[in-house]
């Protein structure tokens, strides 16, 4: 097992969810965190609760759809913080469960802007230094949105299925390199996702894990943690992990 300890991670979307979890993953491992977020006071509660007193942070405040401030974020990090090992390109959101020809296009170009471009900008941003030093390891939070589609889900799974193909492509095109590429695709997972899907409808967000147990945010930051610690010659390409009271992204065990 490869040890992360003094790695440099750079976790996006990490006030909240997933990316919240991952940070405490990765500092109990003695990582180096690079935590990124628009929500910098939520970054700053986060770390507050990180136990190890030897956690080593930089909180970047940042859009990742702004594709400027994501150059000048990573081109301007400090010398001891600029050498990324290892990028969680995580922060992403759905907006709206609408039919398609009623969707709201605003809903779509913050998925798109997001999901997509975001992801694409700190790529584009991070990778080249990994290419230079010789080491990395990026891991994308794709979706089962983006091997499934379902009914109104569909720009928000049209991005998790871009994310899907854009790390197959990212890892050919580092074929050749000691990078590591891997995609993580979680079902159902508690977090503010729903809440922020609904726009903030806290009762329309709740009913969508009423009576199921769905996955938690610190379950898919332990996979995530396992793809990156595999021995160095390992890439796990991808991962599709669910709730066992979900089959499907339509098919759900719901006890109430
Ligand atoms: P949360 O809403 O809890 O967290 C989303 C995170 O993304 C927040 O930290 C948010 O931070 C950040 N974010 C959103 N937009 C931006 C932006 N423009 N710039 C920077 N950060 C941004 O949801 P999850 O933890 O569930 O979501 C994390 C990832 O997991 C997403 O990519 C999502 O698509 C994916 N996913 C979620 C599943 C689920 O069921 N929950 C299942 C499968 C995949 P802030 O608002 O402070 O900027
Ligand atoms: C989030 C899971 O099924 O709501 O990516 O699209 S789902």
């Amino acid at each position: 097992m490869l040890s992360v300890e003094n790695q440099i991670v750079l976790i996006t979307g990490a006030s909240s969810g997933i990316g919240a979890a991952c940070a405490k993953v990765f500092a109990n491992a003695g990582a180096k965190l690079i935590l990124a977020a628009r929500r910098l006071e939520r970054l700053q509660e986060l770390v507050q609760t990180l136990h190890t007193s030897s956690v080593q942070f930089h909180l970047l405040q940042l859009d990742v759809s702004d594709r400027s401030a994501v150059e000048s974020a990573i081109s301007t990090l400090p010398p001891a913080w600029s050498e990324i090992d290892i990028l969680i390109n995580n922060a992403g959101l759905s907006r709206g469960l609408d039919k398609l020809h009623e969707g709201d296009i605003q809903d779509w170009e913050e998925m798109i802007d997001t999901n997509i471009k975001g992801l694409l900008y700190l790529t584009r941003y991070v990778v080249p230094g990994m290419v230079k030093r010789d080491r990395g390891h990026v891991v994308n939070i794709g979706s089962i949105a983006g091997h499934q589609i379902y009914p109104r889900g569909n720009v928000y799974c049209g991005t998790k299925a871009a994310v899907r193909a854009i790390s197959e492509g990212l890892k050919q095109d580092l074929l050749g390199t000691p990078i590591r590429v891997s995609s993580v695709d979680p079902g159902m997972v508690e977090t503010e996702f729903s809440e922020v899907r609904f726009h903030g409808d806290s009762d329309r967000a709740k009913k969508v894990y009423q009576g199921v147990t769905p996955l938690t945010p610190d379950d898919v930051a332990d996979v995530i943690f396992f793809c990156v610690t595999r021995p160095s010659h390992v890439n796990i390409n991808e991962v599709v992990l669910m709730p066992v009271d979900q089959a499907s992204t339509t098919l759900v065990n719901r006890r109430t």
